[in-house]
């Protein structure tokens, strides 16, 4: 079995992290290095799906419950309107392969997009 991913490392208590929100198998906690004003992680419980286009095939169901939470982290933190992003794969910028949700919010740029 492969090391667990930091997410669910933070999930299981063993890495310290501010847990936003949470569903039956959907948490988001606040980005380490905020990119900006709400810079929020939405992610499965599940480590199983490296990247949003295994979820989406694997379980849309899942997929809609992330996106839903982000949804609700965005209306609870700032005006309702947020970025959502989903790095996939290294070369664009990807470094956790436990799928997760950037979830932007406040103030953004019009040119910023992560
Ligand atoms: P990505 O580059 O799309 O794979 O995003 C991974 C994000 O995970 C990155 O923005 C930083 C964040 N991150 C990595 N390690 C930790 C951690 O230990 N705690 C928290 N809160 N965030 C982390």
């Amino acid at each position: 079995m492969s090391e667990s991913s930091v997410f669910t490392r933070i999930l299981n208590g063993e890495i310290p992290a501010d847990i936003v929100a949470e569903t039956e198998n959907v948490f988001a906690i606040r980005d380490i290095a905020p990119q900006a004003p709400v810079h929020v992680l939405v992610i499965p419980k599940t480590a199983q799906y490296r990247n949003v286009v295994e979820l989406a095939t694997a379980d849309p169901a899942l997929l809609a419950e992330l996106v839903g939470l982000a949804n609700a982290v965005a209306a609870d933190q700032t005006d309702g309107d947020f970025r959502l992003v989903f790095n996939t794969g290294a070369g664009a910028g990807q470094t956790v392969f436990h799928v997760h949700a950037h979830v932007l919010a406040g103030g953004l740029s019009e040119s910023s997009t992560h």
